[in-house]
Formats: structure tokens, C-alpha cells, sequence
């Protein structure tokens, strides 16, 4: 491995040994960049690595609560900033029990090549709490949205710095922390925040967009080898909305979902999750706080595996969508003893880095990179910011066709970044290429800071 890249990753594990996620997506990312760094040495020099490794700013803040009884909780709250080279920071809020200052940053760090990756003008961020939104009441959420803003808006603007959803904040909690930044902006501000309701400068399809966005990527991989999604099955985790997604454009273009996952365990339904019924089923659990799989297995009368992954089952295509480190080396054998050919990452870094490295390894798998697979969602909530800047709604149509549009470059430009550096068909280094020269070129372009 080059010298510079080996001593960048080398120094980040040194000082940041608490930080694992962190760690993990840094030398993920740069392992990848052997040949770019070889051919600019001049690199090393402004320590250009040194900097793409560090965010340019994180806050860490208190956030405080009541509850329905009138008690009060204290969460930490988080948004990480970590590069603005080529547009406002961008990215998503997690509300989850386990976020950490490592979680945020690894987030943050992955969305500035996804961002870099869609062609659009978005830096890379991310923020979130260790707020957990299960069981709670809609007041409480209300409330603890609030406090989250009452900390954050001062920092967050349309030109800024724009947060959208991620893990455990949707439509819902975005209306309330939006409606809380406006009342003390005393200003609209251009909406600021991405993935709002369709009645205060919402994009259609955003809720769809990561979904959808991942179907149109395994599209173009299945073109590749000559095949289409026509009777294809695929195996999902989570059961959120970007697994509500997958499911629906599957159907559309022919093919099924048959596994879901949630903390409790894995459902299979071998006849597909297809139909309204079902869709709206996913929706109704996810909206219910419960956080339980097993209700579908209840509903549909269809096999549960308690505390088990989906990862044995036999698919064509498998898709990691619900959280990170999803899939471990033990998994991994699964899906290579099972002889599987696809394997499409949805969920941000979906792959413990063993895992991944076991599954490219072999020869007859095609395996893809969440960074590009799930960038269009982003990608939508940059078409939202155009919509709002422009103060006009596109229709379902056109967003669907940019987001097509998006995707197909995304596939392109990694495929041929991966072409000219002499790796091959290679998605993942590939992703990681494309999504790094841009940032790159921004940062060299603009001074040494
Ligand atoms: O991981 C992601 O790309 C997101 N959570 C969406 C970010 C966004 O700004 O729409």
C-alpha cells in the first residue's frame, strides 16, 4: 500500500482507538486509493489526507427533555460537519440508542463521497442522538425535536449546513424540528431541512428515493451481466422506509423481496413482499414505534427466525438495508456457501471491512457499495433544495427521471474510475475513487485549511 495512505490510516487508529466505526470507514475508503495517490504525490505535501480524515467542525451538545409524566432525560445530541469542499454540508439526523461521537463521524465521513459521487453540490455531514424514538409518544418526540433545535439552529442554514432523515427521524420529526427552527429564525429559510411534508417544500418521492434509487443501481449491475430483474428474488433487512422502497420497485420491474429483518429476528415470505397490503403493513410497523418484525410473521402468517439474520437464506440478490456491521465474516461465508452472485450494499457500511474484503475476493461475486447503491436519497434532497430554491414543485415524473438520471452516473463514473486506475470491474474502489477526486480536486483548488 502507498507509504502516505498507510501513515494516514496508521495515525487515525493511533488517536482515535475509541472510535471503531470511525476507524473502520477510513481505512475502508482510503485502501481504496492506492493508484490515485500514486499518481499524485504532491499530495502528501498539504497533507490533503490528513485533512479529508479530520471534519471540519463537530458540535456536541446537551439535550434535555420531559417526558409525559414531566420528567425530564438528558441525551447527547451531535452534528458533524466534516467537509464543505464542494457545497453546504449535507446530510442526515440519526435518533438512535446507541449513536456515538464514532457513529457520526464514520456517517459523516461516508456521506461526503456519496455526496461527492451524485455530481451535486452537497458536503458531507451528519448529526444525531442518542434519543431512542421507540415507545415514545408523539408529544415527547415533539418535544425532544425541539430541544434538539433549540441547540442546533444557530449552526444549520439553507447554504450552511442541511439536515434531512436517517435511522429513527422521518417526515414527522423533520416537521417538528423544522417547525422549531423557523419559530426561532423567524424565518422560512429557504426550508433548510430535506425530506419535509409535501405541503411546506417537500420533493415527491424523497421518502421513496434511497429505495428506488437502489433498485435503478442493481438495475444497471444486472445489465451488465446480460440479466434483468425479471424473477429474481432478494433478501432485505430492516423493514423502514428504505426497505418499503426496495420492495416496491422490485415488484414493478418483476422481481421479490423475501426476507426483512428488525432486532427481534428475520421474516421469510417466500411468496414476496408484494402488494399494497403488505407495503402499507410495513409503513403501519414502522409508524408504530414498536420496532418488532415479527408482527408481519403474525399478520401474513409466514416464518419468523427469532434473533436470527435473513443472511442464510437462498436468494439471487442480497441486500444489507438496515443498519452498520449488519453482515460479519460468519454471514459472509453464508452468502458465499449459498452461491450467491449479488451483493448489493443499502444500508451505510453494511459490511464489517473483513467481510467485505472475503466477499470481493471471490471470484464469481459481484459485490456493490452502499456509497453509491443508497445515494439516492441524498440525491433527491439535493433535487428538494433545487425545487426550494427555485420555489417551484417538479412532478413525480420528472424527480423519478433526475433520480434515474443520478443513479445510471453514479454506476458510470465508478465503473469507469475503477476502468482507468487498471482495477478492473470494481464497484466499491471504484466508488470510493470517483467520490474521492472530486473532493479532492475542491479541497487543492482551495488553499491549504
Ligand atoms: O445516509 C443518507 O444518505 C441519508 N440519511 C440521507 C441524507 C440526506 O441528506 O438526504
Amino acid at each position: 500500500m502507498n507509504s502516505y495512505i498507510e501513515k494516514v490510516i496508521g495515525r487515525v487508529k493511533e488517536k482515535y482507538p475509541y472510535q471503531p466505526e470511525f476507524c473502520q470507514t477510513v481505512e475502508e475508503v482510503l485502501s481504496s486509493l492506492d493508484p490515485v495517490v500514486e499518481r499524485h504525490p504532491e499530495y502528501e505535501k498539504v497533507d490533503l489526507l490528513g485533512r479529508m480524515v479530520e471534519p471540519e467542525r463537530m458540535f456536541s451538545f446537551r439535550v434535555v427533555w420531559q417526558d409525559d409524566k414531566g420528567f425530564a432525560h438528558t441525551q447527547n445530541g451531535y452534528r458533524c460537519q466534516f467537509n464543505g469542499a464542494i457545497g453546504p454540508y449535507k446530510g442526515g439526523i440519526r435518533f438512535q440508542k446507541d449513536v456515538t461521537p464514532s457513529i457520526m463521524k464514520f456517517l459523516a465521513f461516508e456521506q461526503t463521497f456519496k455526496n461527492s459521487l451524485t455530481g451535486l453540490s452537497m458536503g458531507g455531514g451528519k448529526g444525531g442522538s442518542d434519543f431512542d424514538p421507540a415507545g415514545k409518544s408523539d408529544d415527547e418526540i415533539m418535544r425532544f425535536c425541539q430541544s434538539f433545535i433549540q441547540a442546533l439552529y444557530r449552526y444549520i442554514g439553507p447554504d450552511t449546513d442541511v439536515p434531512a432523515g436517517d435511522m429513527g427521524v422521518g417526515g414527522k420529526e423533520i416537521g417538528y424540528m423544522f417547525g422549531e427552527y423557523r419559530r426561532l429564525k423567524g424565518n422560512f429559510e429557504n426550508g433548510t431541512f430535506t425530506g419535509k411534508g409535501f405541503s411546506f417544500g417537500g420533493s415527491l418521492i424523497r421518502p421513496e428515493a434511497t429505495g428506488f434509487g437502489s433498485v435503478y443501481y442493481l438495475e444497471d449491475v444486472l445489465k451488465h451481466d446480460g440479466e434483468t430483474l425479471k424473477g429474481k428474488t432478494i433478501a432485505c433487512a430492516g423493514f423502514g422506509n428504505v426497505t418499503w422502497g426496495i420492495c416496491r420497485k422490485a415488484e414493478e420491474l418483476g422481481a421479490k423481496v423475501i426476507t426483512l429483518s428488525g432486532p427481534d429476528g428475520y421474516v421469510y415470505d417466500p411468496d414476496g413482499v408484494l402488494g399494497k397490503e403488505k407495503i402499507d403493513y410495513l409503513v403501519e410497523m414502522r409508524g408504530s414505534g414498536r420496532n418488532r418484525v415479527q408482527d408481519y410473521a403474525d399478520k401474513f402468517g409466514v416464518e419468523f427466525h427469532a434473533r436470527e439474520k435473513p443472511w442464510g437464506v437462498k436468494a439471487d440478490i442480497i441486500m444489507p438495508s438496515a443498519m452498520q456491521n449488519d453482515v460479519h465474516m460468519d454471514s459472509a461465508q453464508k452468502i458465499v456457501k449459498n452461491g450467491i452472485r449479488y451483493y448489493i450494499e443499502v444500508a451505510n457500511m453494511p459490511t464489517t471491512n473483513d467481510a467485505l474484503r472475503y466477499l470481493m475476493e471471490q471470484p464469481d461475486m459481484i459485490v456493490a457499495p452502499s456509497k453509491a447503491v443508497n445515494a439516492g436519497g441524498v440525491a433527491v434532497s439535493g433535487l428538494e433544495m433545487s425545487q426550494n430554491s427555485e420555489r417551484l414543485f417538479w412532478t413525480e415524473d420528472e424527480v423519478d427521471r433526475q433520480l434515474h438520471r443520478i443513479m445510471h452516473q453514479i454506476y458510470e463514473s465508478s465503473v469507469a474510475a475503477a476502468g482507468r486506475n487498471g482495477l478492473g470491474y470494481n464497484l466499491v474502489a471504484g466508488a470510493n475513487i470517483a467520490g474521492f477526486e472530486r473532493v479532492a480536486d475542491a479541497m487543492m483548488a482551495q488553499g491549504i485549511f
